[in-house]
């Protein structure tokens, strides 16, 4: 079902856009990072279950969470806008800056449900916060929502 609205206008400079849902896990992964870093932003919140028929110039799909810059560039798939928000932003840089590490982190992204009893550090990246707690963060919080409150 196709929702109708008007679409937004350009993104003001000096502001990135997020299209999001409040509920989603993945555009929260975006979320934690805008606000880990303090960027300025708005947020544009799709509904997903009438999805209004402009989104799909934002994303081929009408998947959220999708960046939107002042240059019209879009930047979707929530770990690709994660990285691209920390590269292009000034402040601490959440994915650590050796390639190894970064591969690492990334690693563990993609193995961070088997992994959870081996890690024997604060964080999941090692002693401070970085990328990989604020990519895994949003399904620790819905852990009784899915069911898994009791199994960690
Ligand atoms: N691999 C994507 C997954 C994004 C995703 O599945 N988003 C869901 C909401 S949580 C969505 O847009 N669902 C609507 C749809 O697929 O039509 C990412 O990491 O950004």
């Amino acid at each position: 079902m196709l929702g109708k609205s008007c679409p937004p206008g350009p993104v003001p400079e000096g502001v990135i856009r997020i299209y999001s849902m409040r509920f989603c896990p993945y555009s929260h992964r975006a979320r934690l990072v805008l606000k880990a870093k303090g960027i300025r932003h708005e947020v544009i919140n799709i509904n997903l279950k009438s999805k209004p028929d402009w989104y799909y110039t934002k994303h081929p799909f009408g998947q959220i969470p999708v960046l939107e810059n002042s240059q019209c560039q879009l930047i979707y798939e929530s770990v690709i806008a994660c990285e691209y928000l920390d590269d292009v932003y000034p402040g601490r840089k959440l994915f650590p800056y050796d390639p190894y590490e970064r591969a690492r982190q990334k690693m563990l992204l993609e193995l961070f449900c088997k992994i959870l009893e081996y890690q024997n550090t604060t964080f999941f990246g090692g002693d401070c916060i970085s990328m990989i707690d604020y990519l895994i963060w949003p399904w620790f919080e819905r852990l009784e929502v899915y069911g898994l409150a009791d199994s960690v």
